[in-house]
């Protein structure tokens, strides 16, 4: 689905046309993979990640010092003769959750010279296979996302109907009631940014974490005029270690969207940063 274009975004959409240009032969991808305990999944995950074949690809590991040793292996893959060079990790000192994760990735990320920034989650959920999918949409799309939400899409079959109908409550109707945005999967992690959407976002404008964080980051990139485009996604659960999400959370969720909504309904393409 590509976003229904307003008058007051037209402009800016016009001028990101020329700005994600992707004529050069083979644009810098890096993904960047959050981990906390993630030790059964990371290495696994980053050889299907290989396999995958993109050329000039790379790999930012954004580990919060876990306590199942995650960030070793990680180290470990990285100075590894076969990754060498291709694999980073960037450790921080204790766990802060996931959007101060991202936001130091996507700062890393830019200063590496990133082009295109892929993020997904280290635990399989978000699986390898889409990412080609979501390369072809970065040809005529700033943002691209993975999403359960669109014709085609699906989370996993063992999820319970409470879980369903609150996961399509707040993703198809409040989060888009409120913030007035046409995406149908704005707590969706999985995600494809061009450099520019990212420079242009000024990661230090996001202040939420967790699901929210997902929820303020594409109603931002949506202010600021990027061309949005979701793809159709399967979701199945983790099959190793534990999910951190509880119910907690996702009340505390609800309210952040409309904080959310309050601290950035004034923003307009204009408000673009236009340098790293
Ligand atoms: N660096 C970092 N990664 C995190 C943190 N919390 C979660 N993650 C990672 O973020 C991703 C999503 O977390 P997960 O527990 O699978 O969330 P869920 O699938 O929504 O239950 C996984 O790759 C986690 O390892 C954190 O505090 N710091
Ligand atoms: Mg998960």
């Amino acid at each position: 689905m590509i976003l229904t274009e307003t008058a007051s975004h037209g402009e800016a959409l016009e001028r990101t046309r020329g700005e994600n240009d992707m004529s050069t032969e083979s644009p810098k991808v890096m993904v960047i993979l959050p981990t906390y305990n993630e030790r059964e999944n990371i290495a696994e995950l980053v050889s299907a990640l290989f396999r995958l074949d993109i050329r000039n690809f790379h790999l930012l590991i954004v580990d919060d010092n876990s306590p199942d040793g995650t960030g070793e292996i990680a180290e470990q893959i990285a100075q590894s003769q076969r990754y060498r060079g291709k694999v980073n990790v960037l450790h921080r000192p204790q766990k802060q959750g996931l959007g101060p994760a991202y936001i130091a990735g996507y700062k890393r990320a830019l200063e590496i010279e990133a082009q295109l920034i892929i993020q997904m989650d280290a635990d399989f959920s978000h699986q390898p296979k889409y990412i080609p999918q979501l390369l072809e949409q970065a040809r005529t799309n700033d943002v691209v996302l993975g999403s359960r939400y669109v014709a085609g899409g699906s989370v996993d079959e063992r999820w319970g109907p409470i879980r369903k109908l609150l996961s399509w409550w707040a993703n198809r109707l409040y989060t888009p009631g409120i913030l007035r945005i046409p995406v149908r999967d704005a707590t969706g992690g999985f995600r494809l940014f061009h450099r520019n959407c990212l420079i242009g976002l000024d990661p230090d404008r996001i202040k939420a974490n967790g699901y929210v964080f997902q929820v303020e980051v594409i109603y931002v990139m949506y202010k600021l005029g990027y061309r949005i485009k979701e793809i159709p996604i399967h979701f199945p659960d983790r099959e190793r270690g534990v999910s951190k999400m509880s119910p907690s959370i996702a009340a505390e969720a609800a309210l952040r969207v409309l904080q959310i909504m309050f601290r950035h309904r004034g923003l307009s393409p204009a408000q673009r940063r236009q340098t790293p």
